[in-house]
């Protein structure tokens, strides 16, 4: 049987190019030096694409590809794919949910932590002999006890607010409506008022036209100088120009991010900062994770190849 030509948009572990390769006549688009050429070869061809949450595939991938027919996402974030390009043909598309929301969820409760207790100072501290040198570390501020806001309450916010109430926090939360799952959690409907009332604001929304710039200037400012702010979700929920304002002023006190702007290529106003821990884009980065990601990636190209059920259809 002939092998359905997909478009790989970025790399993958090689754990997961090998089925990949094996299953599927693949295309690497981030091989090819010239994009555009390889487009105009292969497009004409192509009945899938395989891609990451951040990478997505725009509109134009898209009209370069007439025979498309899917497209599989690694990430459970797809702001980055053009949905309205794809409604407009049919174009099914998959994501990877679920796989994904522990590890993604341990991630944001270790930044809060990592940065509240000045963890990378105090590694610099102790290798760069201002222990010996100088005495103690400077006292940090205190996590557990403490108010916490999530902003997003889907399946990676719950798991954030399940963890923190291993904390002893006093968590509320905001979303569209209130969460029947939610009733030991406090729901403030506006944003601003949800940071108010926070000393640590998690944003776990899933990116949408809709959310872009949700944490702006008010949120970041009613958040204020004691309090953190941490995105495990992607930038452009928060008006990164305000949020880099505020943290230079003092107005924030800090910010824990996972995503960025542009990313890998951040803005470098963030690299002139001490009071934010900066990671990269990694939430997800478990091995554990990361090959079930892959599987369910194959799972639905698979399926919908085989004509069966997606296993996680998006649309
Ligand atoms: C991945 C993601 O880091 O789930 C998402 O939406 O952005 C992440 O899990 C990414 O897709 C890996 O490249």
């Amino acid at each position: 049987m002939n092998k359905p030509p997909i478009l790989q948009i970025g790399p993958y572990p090689q754990w997961d190019q090998e089925p990949l390769d094996a299953a599927f006549q693949v295309h690497r688009y981030f091989e090819a030096a010239d994009k555009g050429k390889l487009l105009a070869e292969v497009g004409p061809s192509i009945r899938g694409i395989a891609t990451r949450g951040e990478l997505g595939a725009n509109r134009a991938m898209i009209e370069a590809c007439p025979k498309l027919e899917v497209i599989s996402v690694y990430g459970v974030g797809f702001d980055a794919v053009d949905l309205q390009a794809c409604r407009e043909r049919g174009i099914r598309v998959t994501n990877t949910p679920d796989v994904l929301t522990n590890d993604v969820a341990d991630l944001g409760i270790a930044m809060m932590l990592c940065l509240s207790r000045g963890m990378i100072g105090a590694e610099t501290w102790v290798r760069d002999g201002s222990w010996a040198q100088k005495g103690l570390y400077p006292l940090k501020r205190r996590v557990w006890g403490r108010r916490a806001g999530v902003l997003g309450l889907g399946r990676i916010g719950f798991e954030v607010a399940k963890r923190l109430k291993g904390f002893d926090m006093q968590i509320a939360y905001s979303d569209v409506e209130a969460k029947s799952y939610a009733s030991d959690m406090t729901f403030v409907a506006d944003p601003v008022e949800l940071a108010t009332q926070s000393d640590f604001l998690f944003v776990t929304l899933a990116a949408s036209a809709a959310t872009r710039h949700i944490v702006g200037h008010k949120v970041i400012e009613a958040l204020g100088p004691e309090g953190m702010l941490i995105n495990i979700s992607r930038a452009s929920n928060i008006d990164e120009e305000a949020l880099l304002d505020a943290l230079e002023t003092g107005k924030l006190g800090s910010a824990a991010l996972d995503v960025f702007e542009g990313e890998p290529k951040l803005n470098p106003r963030f690299l002139a900062l001490n009071n934010v821990l900066l990671q990269p884009h990694h939430a997800s980065g478990t091995v554990e994770t990361r090959k079930a990601m892959g599987k369910l990636v194959r799972d639905n190209l698979a399926a919908h190849f085989a004509g069966q059920a997606l296993p996680t259809p998006v649309l």
